[in-house]
């Protein structure tokens, strides 16, 4: 089993260090034998640091840092989110994963995150697209004391957290598009997608679901979504730090679902309609197999979107996709 604690206070020692640092020392630091530091190092390797080794000297931190747990948990500032933090170089979905260890008890501010996914989730058994290397795919699982039906507040609370941490990083201002979408000059740049396991009165845990497209460059999207997908680095035109963006990003998730949890929907809606792109907007909604066309006139006070349709009526719409009418 591997001691993850320990890999952690190695690299620590070692940035600590700047030259090299003995065998020894690191293994009088832990507490283990040299064999046992030595066998940290290789899976330290594995998880992608470059570790010099010289018999003489000891070892040795070199070359650019990776984007991994030790590396993202190194830069926290969160008082429970990310606490418990894990890091996978390839997952079928951190949402799906998140969902079995949240079933299984999990505590809240659990953070599953992956390098890359093979089965990325969208809603509604669509895609998320989650090449390794480049973006941020995570879960969070949070255990609200709220019904079910106030559930979908937390895609709020998640949406305004991404557009907040991203727009740290982007010379655009990122634009939420209801319910979930994170666009950044009209495309899309993150991804929401909320699961829970409750009962009719009472949530028992919510998975919040977040992907953000950080370096991905035009070419490497499918063709499917080159058009309508983007990320931050092309709006930045250089690479962005995933390690503190992810940081950033749990850090704005725990600070918002707090302000939630003390002071209910409100705030969280007035921050969410700052970021806001549609109102005011002619838009098209597909909602359960139907399409609604007219003026949108933003969200009431539950979350609903609005539409005027050309004949004067206001429809209210609960679920569903919404697109800039002129696409
Ligand atoms: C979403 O669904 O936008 C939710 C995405 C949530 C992804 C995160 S990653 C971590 C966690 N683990 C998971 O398994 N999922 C969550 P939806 O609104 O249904 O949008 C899906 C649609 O967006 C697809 O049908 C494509 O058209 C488009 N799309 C797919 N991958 C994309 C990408 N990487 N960037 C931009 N658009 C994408």
């Amino acid at each position: 089993m591997r001691d993850k604690g320990q890999e952690a206070e190695i690299i620590r020692l070692l940035k600590a260090g700047a030259g090299h640092v003995s065998g020894q020392k690191l293994s009088r630091a832990l507490g283990v034998t040299r064999t046992a530091v030595w066998k940290h190092i290789e899976a330290l390797r594995k998880s992608g640091y470059t570790i010099e080794a010289s018999p003489s000297k000891g070892y040795r931190l070199k070359g650019p840092l990776p984007f991994n747990g030790i590396e993202v948990s190194s830069l926290l500032e969160t008082g429970f989110v990310g606490r418990e933090l894990r890091f996978h170089n390839e997952v079928g979905s951190t949402n799906a994963e998140a969902f079995e260890l949240a079933r299984n008890g999990a505590v809240e501010g659990t953070v599953i995150m992956a390098e890359g996914q093979t089965n990325g989730k969208g809603r509604l058994g669509r895609r998320w697209e989650s090449p390794a290397g480049h973006n941020i795919y995570l879960s969070i699982i949070l255990r609200p004391p709220i019904p079910p039906e106030e559930a979908h507040w937390l895609t709020f609370v998640a949406a305004v957290a991404a557009a907040e941490a991203i727009s740290e990083f982007c010379p655009a201002r990122p634009v939420l598009k209801w319910p979930n979408d994170i666009l950044i000059n009209g495309r899309k740049a993150a991804g929401i997608l909320l699961e829970m396991g409750s009962e009719p009165e009472r949530v028992h845990f919510v998975v919040m679901g977040i992907g953000v497209n950080v370096n991905m460059t035009r070419p490497m999207f499918p063709e499917y979504i080159r058009n309508t997908a983007t990320s931050v680095r092309e709006t930045k035109g250089a690479e962005v730090d995933r390690r503190t963006l992810a940081g950033r990003l749990l850090s704005s998730v725990e600070l918002w679902y707090k302000v939630y949890l003390a002071e209910g929907s409100v705030p969280i809606l007035s921050e969410w309609k700052r970021y806001f792109g549609f109102e005011g907007k002619e838009i098209r909604v597909v909602s359960f197999g139907n399409t609604v066309k007219g003026v949108c006139l933003g969200v009431d006070d539950t979350g609903a979107l609005l539409i005027r349709e050309p004949g004067g009526a206001v429809k209210k719409i609960v679920a569903g996709d919404m697109e800039a009418a002129s696409k």
